[in-house]
């Protein structure tokens, strides 16, 4: 028998209850929460959908491995296992635990920046990756293809870095001037398109030419692998863990929160390839910032749990059910005539809202409105990511324009069943049923950096 999506390649053996809350009590939790689905208490949420950082589920062979975690400070076990893994993934020289993504960013990327008026380039930047190339003195170029940006039309990699943006950003600014090429695979802001891996080989040619590192932002990695996989010509036989391979050797360094493609609730990644200056550096930071380098912030046993984690995300039956699930609610969605970003990426399906609720103008956040909405219809709790993310420009402070307004619908992994995912399909369609009663939100606090977390609103 065929079916069109993959049933789920797992047995439950523990549940987790959730409640259901009633709409006159979610319209008092999200006023409560300053309109800000961040603010709303988890327990009032009834599928959460803000990420899938952190949020999946583990398995019964992590959770065993917990059991034999080494919490010695120094040289634990737990550090040597996890390091075989990584290398054996990587191929790299050198690793360094820190206690997630954004610890990875705060400890390497000062690193390249030698002097002021550096810039680090990536087809997009995350958004604590982009906080982190500011704090660190640069500055953030994106350089992703246009198809990105037109949602609905079919293209097999949005993720791609456009070549020709890529090559100016580097004569206009100066070679001397770019710390780095990050390459964000997949391309989450971008709606968690993949990179082909003739793109990375193409980045990799210009970086070599004009002598820049490049440093690999792979949160989702495997997902990236696994769409190499499934779309590109020649992988179709190859396993997921040798495209991985490949992937890596064209970086000189890796940076992942692991509480994505390594089914971990906490945990991240530094990997260089062979620089051992840039590691000593990096070794010497992550003291101060995260803990002792074979520990960096992680307890033994989670370093355990990732270690089983990165291998099981590799596996190809995991990561076409893990990738169906976001295709069934894409469809769902696309075909009841919802935009969305098409085709869908690999851990979310991001609802266009600029076409949604065009009415709403960008400096009143429609994504913010439309994903409010499904939270009042449902329960279900989404994220904003369009202009209210974005922020203001780090010199003249102006509110930017995002060129898109998305809701993301985060799919964590291995957590809901399709039916939860039937749920959150009939309330988005419900809300763009009604979408003209949507109306924007202002500020009433706004936070100085990273604002969509902790800021609070008034609906207009
Ligand atoms: O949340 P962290 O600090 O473990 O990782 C930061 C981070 C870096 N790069 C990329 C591509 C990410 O997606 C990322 C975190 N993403 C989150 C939290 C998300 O909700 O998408």
């Amino acid at each position: 028998m065929k079916r069109k999506y993959v049933a789920e390649p797992y047995r439950i053996k523990m549940v987790e209850p959730i409640r259901v809350t009633t709409k006159a009590e979610r319209i008092k939790l999200l006023k409560n929460a300053g309109y800000n689905p961040f603010s709303l208490r988890s327990e009032d949420v009834y599928i959460d959908l803000l990420t899938d950082s952190g949020t999946g589920a583990m398995s019964q062979d992590q959770w065993a491995a917990m059991m034999i975690g080494d919490e010695a400070y120094a040289g634990s076990k737990s550090f040597y296992r996890l390091e075989g893994v990584v290398k054996n993934i990587t191929g790299y020289e050198y690793f360094i635990p820190v206690h997630q993504g954004r610890g990875a960013e705060k400890v390497f990327l000062p690193q390249l920046v030698t002097h002021e008026g550096m810039y680090y380039i990536s087809n997009l930047h995350f958004d604590t990756t982009r906080a982190h190339v500011e704090l660190a003195g640069a500055r953030a170029i994106d350089c992703v293809v246009e198809d990105c940006y037109d949602i609905d039309h079919y293209h097999a990699f949005k993720g791609n870095f456009c070549i020709e943006k890529l090559e100016k950003a580097i004569a206009e600014k100066g070679k001397e001037n770019i710390a780095g090429i990050i390459m964000t695979i997949t391309n989450n802001s971008a709606g968690g398109q993949p990179v082909s891996m003739a793109n990375m080989r193409k980045v990799k040619e210009i970086a070599d030419k004009n002598g820049i590192m490049i440093i690999i932002d792979g949160a989702r990695y495997a997902e990236n692998a696994f769409f190499v996989k499934e779309r590109e010509e020649g992988y179709q036989d190859m396993d997921i863990i040798d495209i991985a391979r490949e992937t890596f050797s064209y970086a000189d360094a890796f940076l992942m929160s692991a509480k994505k493609d390594g089914l971990v609730n906490m945990g991240g990644i530094i990997a260089i390839k062979n620089n051992e200056h840039l590691y000593n550096l990096c070794r010497t930071f992550v003291v101060p910032y995260e803990g002792f380098p074979t520990y960096g912030g992680m307890n033994g046993r989670d370093m355990d749990a990732l270690a089983v984690g990165l291998m099981e995300a590799l596996d190809e039956n995991y990561l076409r059910h893990r990738i169906d699930q976001v295709r069934f609610l894409g469809d769902k969605l696309r075909d009841a005539g919802v935009p969305i970003q098409y085709p869908v990426g690999g851990h979310a399906v991001f609802v266009d809202c600029k076409s949604f609720a065009p009415h709403i103008p960008y400096d009143q956040f429609p994504a913010l409105s439309v994903t409010n909405a499904i939270y009042l219809e449902a329960g279900v709790r989404a994220v904003e990511i369009g202009s209210l993310l974005l922020g203001r420009d780090p010199d003249t402070k102006k509110n930017l324009e995002s060129r898109m307004e998305l809701m993301r619908l985060t799919i964590p992994r291995r957590l809901y069943t399709y039916d939860h995912l039937d749920v959150v399909a009939e309330a988005v369609i419900h809300v763009y049923e009604h979408r003209n009663e949507l109306k924007g939100y202002e500020f009433q606090y706004e936070s100085p950096i990273l604002r969509h977390f902790t800021s609070t609103f008034k609906p207009l």
